[in-house]
């Protein structure tokens, strides 16, 4: 055995799911032995896209993602998606070789690359140390939440290493299976504080990630922060008195809908997500959807007359309250969150605990008085009924001349697919369309790659979170812009027969940038694009394909999902383009 197959064993025993990543000769080794091991290996079209289906696949599996890279090229192609992952703290480990000899094409700084978005830098170094360092990479990942960049020097990969003892192996198993059960803290840290250490030159000892970001629930005693004691009793008393109290749940609350259900039970609290949290209380009566720009405009005006809004693992962030504009002058805000940081950023607490969600909602459930009807009401839960969802909010129809209003197609949609889906959602003026009308049975059905904001992410993100979870129906929504940069894993969801619907929001545009500039009076020649037949290339590459120019151009799409459905489909939307949508406002302020 040499070094590069132990590290594929090993991360097969310490419970990696499935592998993503394109092959080359730097990580060939690695990734059949994780093969051999029995973990899937899924060959994406380029590393990007690699590197967020693992992204995508962690978030929506609950394991840890495992991308494997080729040196050099390999991962700079990766590092829009492992930056994406490492805002998220999503728990990933990229393998990637690693050049030894400075003269090599392949050479650059791995480790700095890796630290400058925020992930950590380790580093196999031989035989001797290989198990202790791939699952100390693995518990960094899992434990900490953190993206880790493992670097697999050409040279240590080659090296002769002892047979593994399969004992030890089922140890591992035991000891890191254990890793991933505690929520993920809201906020993502930033490059300079999430440095995982200082690259050291190749071949040198392993890096091992900085103390303190993402560590434990306790807060050290310099940071300021009120013991979680003291914290819990105040919050006791802010749900006791609020008349109006609604919960933000955010990533850090995904899997503790149960506690906070039960929380705001007692409390008569209203419920409400972040964007990445969307779906967690669908079917509540008194379910909000999502705070922020996507919210309807009852969410929006429950939340403003809120006396109490408790964020719990959400940092409350200018996407999920407008710019602060959602909490008014004079509503107390509170946040529960890992990370004491989280409690004073964006809009800041005037309560925080720091412990984890569902902890904290258990004890202040035994704790708080029960009786109060708080924000509960008969008249409201039939308001939220009726008015509660972005379906309901009137609107008219603007298509016309042969495109179709993407609310139109959206809603359409949203009754033609089944329920049972999966959404992944690209950036770009169209992602408020998919995100507000396509209705998701809970947070384990959205999947919402953005803290990076790139577009192109779409398509791979839903590759992912198909894989994950391959009881639902993937959809897919792009603009043709993140499409078309993204086009290289079409011929993976063709490979994979993944049942995807892909829906391609087509204003020949960068249509964010046009009405970004458009009103100020810009030429807008390097935004704006000819038609490009988008279905035909779908056909191209083995889907089935409809173009939608008007609302009867959906039969196609019934026709599709009341057939066999052998085949992805791509849904190529001519859409409206004549203004922007009503969310893009709010995101040029964050420019
Ligand atoms: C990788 C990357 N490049 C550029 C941008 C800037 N950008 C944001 S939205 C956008 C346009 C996206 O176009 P499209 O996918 O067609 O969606 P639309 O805005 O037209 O709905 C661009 C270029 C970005 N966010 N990420
Ligand atoms: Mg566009």
């Amino acid at each position: 055995m040499i070094v590069a197959e132990a590290v594929g064993r090993v991360l097969a025993a310490c419970g990696a799911g499935t592998a993503f990543g394109v092959v080359g000769s730097g990580n060939f080794h690695v990734t059949n032995a994780l093969v051999a091991a029995g973990v899937p290996f899924v060959a994406a079209r380029h590393e990007g896209g690699a590197a967020t289906m693992a992204d995508a696949y962690a978030r929506m599996s609950g394991r840890a993602g495992i991308v494997s890279v080729h040196q050099g090229p390999g991962l700079t192609n990766a590092m829009t998606g492992i930056t994406e992952a490492a805002k998220s703290r999503t728990p990933l480990i990229v393998l990637a070789g690693e050049a030894t000899e400075p003269q090599s094409n392949f050479h650059i700084d791995q480790s700095a690359l890796a630290v400058a978005v925020g992930a950590v830098a380790m580093r196999v170094t031989g035989a001797v140390d290989v198990v202790e360092q791939v699952v100390r990479a693995y518990q960094v990942a899992v434990g900490d939440r953190r993206t880790v960049l493992l670097n697999l020097p050409l040279d240590v990969q080659s090296t002769p290493c002892p047979d593994l003892d399969p004992t030890t192996l089922t140890t591992l198993t035991t000891r890191t299976t254990r890793l991933l059960t505690a929520a993920p803290p809201s906020t993502a840290p930033s490059a300079s504080t999430a440095t995982g250490s200082t690259p050291t030159p190749a071949g040198r000892s392993s890096e091992e990630p900085a103390g303190g970001a993402g560590s434990g629930p306790e807060p050290s005693p310099s940071t300021g922060v009120p013991s979680a004691e003291d914290g819990l009793l105040e919050l006791v008393r802010a749900l006791e008195t609020a008349r109006r109290p609604v919960f933000i749940a955010g990533r850090g609350a995904r899997g503790a809908r149960r506690e906070l259900e039960e929380l705001a039970e007692r409390t008569g609290a209203l419920l409400a997500t972040s964007a990445v949290a969307k779906g967690l209380f669908r079917g509540s009566p008194w379910d909000l959807d999502v705070s922020g720009g996507f919210a309807t405009p009852l969410t929006a005006e429950l939340i403003r007359a809120a006396d109490l809004v408790v964020g719990w693992g959400c940092a409350l962030n200018m996407w999920t309250t407008r710019h602060g504009s959602l909490i008014s002058p004079g509503t107390r805000v509170a946040k529960v969150d890992l990370d004491p940081a989280a409690l004073k950023t964006h809009v800041p607490a005037d309560v925080g605990v720091v412990g984890d969600v569902a902890e904290v909602a258990r004890s202040l459930t035994a704790r708080v008085r029960a009786g109060a009807p708080g924000y509960r009401s008969p008249e409201l839960a039939g308001r939220i009924e009726a008015e509660g969802r972005w379906r309901a909010v009137p609107y008219e129809d603007e298509s016309g001349g042969g495109r179709i209003d993407p609310r139109t197609l959206t809603i359409a949609l949203d009754g033609l697919l089944p329920q049972d889906r999966i959404v992944s959602i690209d950036s770009g003026n169209f992602m408020g369309y998919p995100s507000m009308f396509l209705d998701v049975p809970d947070e384990n059905g959205f999947c919402f790659t953005q803290a990076f904001q790139s577009i192109g992410l779409g398509l791979a993100t839903a590759i992912g979170a198909a894989v994950a979870r391959p009881d639902r129906l993937p959809v897919a929504a792009l603009g043709d812009g993140g499409a078309l940069m993204g086009l290289a894993e079409l011929e993976t969801v063709v490979r994979l027969g993944l049942p995807m619907v892909i829906v391609v929001y087509d204003d020949e545009a960068y249509g964010a940038e046009v009405h970004h500039f458009g009103p100020h009076g810009h030429p807008l020649d390097t935004v704006r694009f000819p038609p490009a037949d988008l279905a035909a290339i779908a056909r191209g590459h083995g889907l089935a394909a409809v173009t939608v120019t008007g609302p009867d151009d959906l039969a196609g799409v019934a026709e599709w999902t009341g057939g066999e459905r052998d085949r992805p489909l791509l849904v190529h939307a001519k859409v409206t383009r004549e203004r922007g949508s009503w969310w893009l406002e709010e995101a040029f302020k964050g420019h």
